[in-house]
């Protein structure tokens, strides 16, 4: 069903900050910016590598409002790991075969992400502690 690692989701307290370390040290480059008020962040994509099946990205997530679930993640855990999300061809056959299996979605149907994806979201609490984001990335 999963077709790649799509990007894992970063948290931290300053998006600006948190990219120019990526440049510097890993020498990576910003594939787009956005502000996705729907989700509460403002997020960049990093692009890492290409692959037939798309890209894959390291997504760094800063809150616009505290009582956001990356605001949440950040007043729990401190700036770390947030979520994966995996590519899939087609998100609602994903959504609907992964729900059928007992696994709690957050999201019943597909949502507007980054890039112009659609993505869905996995309870952490059934999936093993990992918060899961499913990723239908735009046609190019
Ligand atoms: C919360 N929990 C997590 C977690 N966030 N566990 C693992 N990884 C995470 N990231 C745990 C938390 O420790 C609690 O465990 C429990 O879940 C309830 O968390 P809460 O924050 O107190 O309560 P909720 O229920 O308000 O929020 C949890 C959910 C929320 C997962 C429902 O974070 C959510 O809707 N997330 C999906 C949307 C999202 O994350 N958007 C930002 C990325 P204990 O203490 O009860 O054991 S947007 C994005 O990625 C985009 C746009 C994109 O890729 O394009
Ligand atoms: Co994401």
């Amino acid at each position: 069903m999963f077709t790649r690692i799509d990007h894992v989701g970063i948290a931290v307290h300053d998006l600006e900050k948190s990219i120019s370390w990526y440049e510097t040290t890993f020498g990576l480059t910003v594939a787009s910016r956005e502000v996705n008020e729907e989700q509460g962040v403002r997020e960049a994509m990093l692009f890492v590598a290409d692959s037939p099946a798309g890209g894959s990205y390291v997504q760094l997530l800063e809150p616009t409002r505290q009582d956001s679930p990356v605001g949440k993640f950040l007043a729990r855990n401190g700036e770390g790991v947030h979520h994966i999300g995996y590519g899939v061809d087609d998100v609602e056959n994903a959504l609907a075969s992964i729900g059928a299996q007992g696994v709690r979605l957050v999201d019943q149907r597909p949502r507007h992400g980054s890039m112009g994806a659609s993505i869905a979201f996995l309870h952490p609490k059934d999936t093993g502690g990992v918060l899961t984001e499913l990723v239908q990335a735009a046609k190019r």
